[in-house]
C-alpha cells in the first residue's frame, strides 16, 4: 500500500511509535509516506521505501499564529494525489486529524482518501478535553474512517468522556525485540557508574505528567540502602526543577541529566530498573522499550499501564506520589539479583510474545485493508 503518516516529529510516543510502524511498515514493503514539519527523529535518511515530504508553514505579518493545520491539510491532498496514497494514518488526534478531514475534501471531487486517526493519550487525556479542544476533537474522530487507541484504558476513556459513536479498534503499542534487548555484560555501564554503582533510568519528555521530581526522590530514598546512579534521558519543562532538588537533597553526582537521546536502545540495558512514576499513562512506551531489555519498570498503577506490566511478575505498580512504596520496589530488584533476574527475564518474555512489532504491525495492516475496503 501507498501510505501517508503525519506525526509530532519530536521526542514524544506518538511520534516514536508513528516512525517505528512507518519503517516496519517499509520493510514489509509498503511505501511510507511522512507528512510533517520536520524530519521524524528516529528515522536515518535513505533508508527504502521510506519518503519524506516537509510542510512549511509560510509566516506573514498578519499571521500571529501561523496555520500549521492548513499547510498541512495542502501537503496531505497534493502528497496523495501526487503518490496515490491509499490512506492517511495520522498519529496525535490534535490538529493532525482535521488536517486529514480537509486533505480528504479537497481530493473528494477526484477520489476518495480515507484516513485514520491514532490516539496516543495526551491529545484525549488532556489536551483534547480543554474546553477550547474538545469539540474539534469529538467531530475529528467522527470524521476519522478508522480510529485507533493504544490501550483498552484509552478506548474507554475516549468514549467516556467524548461519547463517540464509531468503532474504536485497540492496537497496542509494539517494540523491535531484536533492536531492544538485553546487554547482560553492561558494556558502556562504567561510564556512569564507576565504582560499579547499579543503574537507574527514566525516559521522558520532562513533562509535569511524569513526575520526574519523583525520580529524583525515589533515587535519594534508594541512596540510603544501596549505592546507585541514576539516568535521566530527555528534556522539557521539568528538567530544571528536578536538577535543583537533586541538588538539595545533595543527591547531584548521583543523577546524569543527559538530554534528549537518538539511541535509547544503546543506553537503556545499561540500567537494572526503569523508573516510570507518571500521574498518567495511556501506554507507557518506555516501561516496553525497558522490558525488552531486561531492564524491569517500577511504575505506577495508572491508565493503560497495568494492561502491559503485571504487578510482580515483569515490574512493580505503586500508587501515584507514593515514593517510599517505589524505592521500596527498587531496593529490593537492587539487592536480591535472584528476583531481579526472574523479573527481567519474565518481562523480556512478555515483551516479545505480547507487544513484538511481528505481532502488532499485521493488526494495523489488516485495519488498513478494513478501513480501504469500506471507504
Ligand atoms: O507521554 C507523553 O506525554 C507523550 C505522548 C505522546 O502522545 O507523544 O505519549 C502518549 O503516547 C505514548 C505512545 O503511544 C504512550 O506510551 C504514552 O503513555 C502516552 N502518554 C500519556 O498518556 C501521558
Amino acid at each position: 500500500m501507498n501510505i501517508g503518516i503525519t506525526c509530532y516529529p519530536t521526542y514524544g510516543g506518538s511520534g516514536i511509535v508513528a516512525t517505528e510502524l512507518g519503517l516496519e511498515l517499509a520493510i514489509r514493503g509498503h511505501e511510507i509516506h511522512f507528512i510533517s514539519y520536520a524530519n521524524p527523529i528516529r528515522l536515518d535518511p535513505g533508508i527504502p521505501r521510506i519518503h519524506y515530504h516537509e510542510v512549511e508553514v509560510s509566516t506573514y505579518p498578519l499571521f500571529q499564529y501561523p496555520p500549521y493545520c492548513l499547510a498541512l491539510a495542502s501537503r496531505m491532498a497534493e502528497v496523495a494525489e501526487a503518490y496515490d496514497l491509499d490512506l492517511l494514518h495520522v498519529h496525535y488526534a490534535i490538529p493532525h486529524s482535521i488536517a486529514a478531514m480537509l486533505a480528504q475534501q479537497m481530493l473528494a471531487p477526484k477520489r476518495r482518501l480515507p484516513f485514520i486517526t491514532t490516539l496516543h493519550g495526551t491529545d484525549i487525556t488532556l489536551v483534547g478535553v480543554d474546553q477550547s479542544y474538545f469539540p474539534i476533537t469529538k467531530f475529528s474522530m467522527e470524521k476519522s474512517d478508522g480510529v485507533t487507541t493504544v490501550s483498552d484504558y484509552l478506548r474507554s476513556r475516549t468514549v467516556e468522556v467524548f461519547d463517540v459513536r464509531n468503532e474504536i479498534r485497540v492496537i497496542k503499542n509494539f517494540v523491535n525485540c531484536d533492536v531492544y534487548h538485553p546487554d547482560n555484560e553492561k558494556t558502556g555501564a562504567a561510564q556512569f557508574a564507576p565504582a560499579g554503582e547499579k543503574l537507574l533510568i527514566h525516559l521522558s519528555n520532562f513533562r509535569p505528567v511524569k513526575r520526574v521530581l519523583d525520580c529524583v526522590r525515589i533515587l535519594a530514598e534508594v541512596r540510603k540502602s544501596v549505592p546507585a546512579h541514576l539516568l535521566m534521558a530527555g528534556d522539557g519543562p521539568d528538567r530544571s526543577p528536578a536538577e535543583h532538588l537533586a541538588r538539595d537533597l545533595k543527591v547531584d553526582r548521583h543523577i546524569s541529566f543527559l538530554g534528549k537521546q537518538d539511541h535509547v536502545e544503546r543506553l537503556i540495558p545499561l540500567a537494572h530498573v526503569l523508573l516510570m512514576p507518571s500521574e498518567l499513562e495511556s501506554f507507557g512506551l518506555a516501561a516496553l522499550e525497558a522490558m525488552a531489555c531486561g531492564v524491569v519498570p517500577v511504575a505506577t498503577r495508572v491508565g493503560g499501564v497495568p494492561e502491559l506490566i503485571t504487578d510482580g511478575e515483569d515490574g512493580y505498580l505503586e500508587a501515584v506520589g507514593d515514593v517510599a512504596a517505589q524505592a521500596a520496589r527498587v531496593v529490593a530488584l537492587l539487592t536480591d539479583d535472584q528476583l531481579h533476574y526472574k523479573m527481567a527475564k519474565t518481562g523480556r518474555w512478555n515483551a516479545a510474545e505480547r507487544f513484538c512489532h511481528e505481532k502488532i504491525i499485521p493488526q494495523y495492516e489488516q485495519y488498513y485493508r478494513d478501513v480501504v475496503a469500506r471507504a
